[in-house]
């Protein structure tokens, strides 16, 4: 109630008609946003904040970045949408262009990030009956506890979250489930000859940013390749220099057989995902047997190549992997008692805060918030840091002061 009544009315009107006539599916934090520009977001009652959640990562860019709104409007007042059924002039160089940048033979672009992960695991069991010989029906795909693939029925049906399973059955078989970070655990499930695919964050983000053991991955995946076993990347959150390398399998020098990307491949314009593969596992699904109205649109296809290329000629990678070293050690030189893990790679960042009162979290962030800064608590103790990647040291040192000056009303 205290909290409540430090909310301005102009900003209570809209939570009310959100709690009013929308669906009660999220808690986000009360704060209204109108404007954005770069690492910072405007409220309605135009105060000013640090945006530490970047809308999950698919900020990456920064919010309305110049060059990426402006291709966005020039090709929205061009052409937008053609459905499948027509070419269009930009799907072909967009596949071009991204299956270059990623070096795979094939893409496969839908919209929302689980469309994408339905979407790989649809190629991995195709694949499996089609080049591996799996006996029909018998497919197999291995996936991590603690995992965030996206909301579907079916991706649920692997969720080991059970405020994200509750009462949503029955569900998929054909999965399952080894802790994560576990190698021998892998090495047992990979010597199911049915198994097609081995579907992993390379960190956890969900799970609050869990980054697993040095050679994690490259082990994973020499034991996948041995095993005739798909390696399935889920890279939305991961991905696209967040880490501090274009893709967080970089770090290990991996490359993925299926690798799944979205979020900031719009730079947050427009809901784009896709997925890369070479020809032995994409061709595998023929005309009439996958799609999506909106794969592969020409507003899509173009901002995507427009987002793609701003992180490459403004080295957001570089950019991450060294203000997110110092932001880290920024974090561990307060020595906070309260904080008792500060973990991440590249601008991918959480803490876990440790303290008797388990709204703790959710209250440091509340005075953050007031301090303008804005970031997300999970899993009750967890908060994720995870700026717009164009942050510079001068404005990470004023939100290492904003979250020092807040840690203290804790
Ligand atoms: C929400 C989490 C983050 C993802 C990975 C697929 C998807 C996501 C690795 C699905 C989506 C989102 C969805 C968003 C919250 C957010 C999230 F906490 F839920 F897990 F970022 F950490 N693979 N992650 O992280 O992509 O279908 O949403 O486009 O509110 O559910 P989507």
């Amino acid at each position: 109630m205290q909290v409540m009544n430090s909310i301005s009315p102009r900003t209570r009107h809209f939570l009310e008609k959100e709690e009013m006539y929308g669906a009660h599916n999220y808690h986000p934090l009360p704060v209204v946003l109108t404007k954005g520009k770069g690492v910072f977001v405007w409220d309605v009652d135009d105060r000013r904040y640090y945006d530490f959640l970047s809308g999950y990562s698919a900020i990456n860019q920064g919010h309305c970045h110049p060059r990426i709104i402006e291709t966005f409007i020039e090709q929205a007042q061009k052409l937008t949408l053609t459905s499948r059924a027509f070419h269009n002039d930009l799907l072909g160089e967009f596949a071009e262009y991204i299956t270059r940048f990623f070096g795979y033979d094939k893409v496969l672009p839908m919209n929302s990030g689980a469309e994408a992960v339905e979407t790989a695991l649809k190629l991995a069991r195709r694949w499996g009956y089609e080049v591996k010989g799996v006996a029909d029906n018998k497919a197999k795909i291995i996936v991590c506890d603690s995992n965030f693939h996206g909301r579907t029925i079916n991706i649920i049906s692997f969720s080991t979250d059970d405020d994200s399973r509750r009462n949503f059955g029955p569900f998929t078989p054909g999965y399952e489930i080894i802790p994560y970070n576990d190698i021998p655990a892998l090495q047992l499930a990979l010597q199911d000859k049915n198994v097609v695919g081995f579907l992993v964050e390379p960190i956890q983000g969900e799970a609050g940013v869990v980054v697993p053991d040095d050679g994690y991955l490259a082990k994973a995946a020499a034991m996948c390749k041995e095993a005739n076993v798909l390696l399935i990347a889920d890279e939305i959150q991961t991905g696209l220099s967040r880490t501090g390398k274009m893709l967080a399998c970089d770090h290990e020098n991996v490359r993925p057989d299926i690798l799944i990307l979205g979020k900031a491949l719009s730079g947050g314009t427009m809901p784009v995902s896709v997925v890369l593969a070479d020809d032995e596992i994409m061709l595998t699904i023929k005309p009439g047997e996958h799609g999506s109205t909106y794969g592969g649109n020409p507003l899509a296809c173009k901002v995507s190549m427009t987002a793609l290329q701003v992180l490459v000629d403004e080295k957001m990678a570089e950019n991450s992997e060294i203000q997110g070293a110092y932001l880290r050690q920024q974090l561990s030189a307060m020595q906070h008692p309260n904080i008792s893990i500060v973990r991440g790679k590249g601008l991918f960042n959480a803490i876990v805060i440790e303290h008797p009162n388990k709204e703790a979290a959710w209250d440091l962030c509340m005075e953050m918030k007031k301090n303008g800064m804005l970031a997300k608590p999970t899993h009750g103790d967890r908060i994720r840091f995870a700026p717009p990647l164009l942050i510079t040291r001068p404005q990470i040192d004023e939100c290492i002061a904003i979250i020092s000056k807040s840690m203290e009303r804790l």
